[in-house]
């Protein structure tokens, strides 16, 4: 197996990279919080990451959109952009063992805090425009399971509504999961939140893994090397030493608050609900910390979510289809919603049997398209190329309606009447989606050059600095 193993440990060493590189924008001093911050790192992100010196005068930076292009994720992986998605997946199939270090010996512990006001304490944003107040974008939640003592890793969107109390965001997985076993004992979940982590640990957090892999480790193998630990202070959760943040602290079994609305990576609000409730015990610090935030549904979000789904897409495909080549969830399809799929098509019909297939791996997948081996699918105007000359509506498309699809895509409610909207189906009833698959293969056998590509010989290898004259002007005379 290839060492992937990269000199990124820690953010700021990422961080060091990009500014070295002249991909870090630097922002004049003491803009807002609310709203102001992050409509500059939005309009920055996919170009550019955004540094925040003292935001509405606080004393700890914000950082933004330091992986938000895809071959910038591939760069701290070591590995080229087309080889993303095999190395995540090597890095999940042969996760790493973490290595604890002595208290002490943590960055991330240098600066401990007790008395807890959460918006003294950290630079915390509110995005859009009917976000519910200021929101954790880009906080890692890790807990233990009460029964095995594995630990968990994820992003979970969190509100921030007092001093010490925040509510957050649990989806039925893994982390739910510990959540209820804590419940049914009458107990607290002891949680820790991580911000500010390095970037393959941030991808890692995000693999979709069977309960009981601990995500961590899969950062790990990313690095080539056992992930550096430490206990929290608190309680017995481990967090990666070198982070920049970590918030200490418990989900309550008892009480719920009112979190939303929040803007989703959609691009369109969640509703407000009454969510678990976590009470904050302590946080602590690197010296002179800097505070990650993501701004939701642009690029550094979507990515971070689209790429470890794509390498699991990938690997279900390939299961029952070795002569799948590539996945992409495109960027316009929010990175969940849209599978291009590109193949080496052996037999008529099998594009058909590939897009079945696509919607039993993930019911976030609505709309998929097959593509021949001469189309890059991380090009969106290569597919369309695709579905203008090789697709024909009427024996190549495959509707499926009625299937379990995302309940954060607004076009699922448009069966409920309005006066329905005002109370919302039962949650088992929301999402209710149609599936639609595109077939824009080329025939196995075709006529001559019915369905050659055009290609001018020499448009791809010859080597223009050969022919370009540098320098050179022509001046163009009047008459
Ligand atoms: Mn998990």
């Amino acid at each position: 197996m290839k060492h992937i193993g990269q000199p990124y440990d820690d953010l700021r060493a990422w961080l060091r990279h990009l500014t070295q590189t002249g991909r870090v924008a630097v922002i004049r001093e003491g803009v807002g919080l609310r709203h102001e911050l992050a409509a500059i790192a939005k309009r920055l992100d996919g170009d550019k990451a955004t540094y925040f010196p003292r935001p509405d005068g606080h004393e700890m930076p914000v950082i933004s959109g330091f992986m938000s292009q895809r071959g910038w994720i591939a760069e701290a992986m070591g590995v080229a952009d087309a080889d993303v998605l095999s190395a995540f997946r090597r890095a999940a199939q042969s996760p790493l063992p973490w290595r604890e270090v002595e208290p002490g010996a943590a960055s991330c512990q240098q600066v401990v805090h007790t008395d807890i006001d959460m918006h003294a304490l950290l630079p915390i944003p509110t995005h859009s425009e009917h976000d519910n107040g200021p929101y954790i974008t880009a906080g890692m939640v890790i807990a233990r399971n009460p029964v095995t003592g594995v630990q968990n890793v994820s992003i979970n969107r969190i509100q921030v509504h007092g001093k010490d109390r925040m509510a957050l965001l649990m989806l039925p997985r893994h982390l739910y999961a510990f959540f209820k076993e804590a419940q049914a004992q009458g107990l607290a979940l002891p949680v820790a939140i991580v911000i500010g982590a390095d970037p393959l640990t941030l991808l890692a957090s995000q693999a979709i893994t069977p309960i009981d892999h601990d995500e961590l480790e899969i950062a790990g193998a990313l690095h080539g090397k056992p992930l550096p630990v430490v206990k929290c202070l608190s309680n017995e959760v481990r967090v990666p030493a070198n982070a920049e943040i970590v918030i200490e602290g418990r989900i309550l079994p008892d009480e719920m608050d009112l979190e939303g609305p929040f803007g989703e990576f959609p691009k369109y609000y969640s509703a407000q609900e009454k969510r678990e409730v976590i009470m904050v015990d302590r946080v602590t610090h690197r010296r002179s910390p800097v505070y990650h935030t993501i701004i939701p549904a642009e690029y550094e979000h979507l990515l971070l979510g689209s790429i470890p789904r794509e390498a699991t897409l990938l690997a279900h495909l390939q299961r029952s289809f070795p002569n799948v080549l590539d996945v992409h969830l495109s960027m316009g399809g929010v990175g969940r919603y849209h599978l291009y799929v590109k193949i080496r098509k052996m037999h008529e019909g099998q594009p058909k049997n590939v897009i079945l297939c696509a919607f039993g791996a993930h019911y976030d997948i609505k709309h998929v398209v097959v593509v021949d081996e001469d189309v890059d699918v991380h090009q969106p105007r290569q597919v369309e190329w695709a579905l203008a000359t090789r697709f024909q509506a009427d024996v190549d498309l495959v509707v499926i309606s009625g299937a379990q699809g995302s309940v954060l895509d607004p076009s699922t409610t448009t069966r409920f009447s309005l006066e329905d909207q005002v109370g919302m189906p039962e949650s088992h009833e929301q999402g209710i989606s149609a599936k639609m698959g595109m077939d824009a293969t080329r025939p196995v056998r075709y006529h001559e050059h019915v369905f050659t590509k055009v290609r001018i010989p020499g448009e791809d290898t010859l080597d223009l600095e050969q022919f370009v004259v540098s320098g050179a002007t022509v001046d163009w005379q009047a008459d």
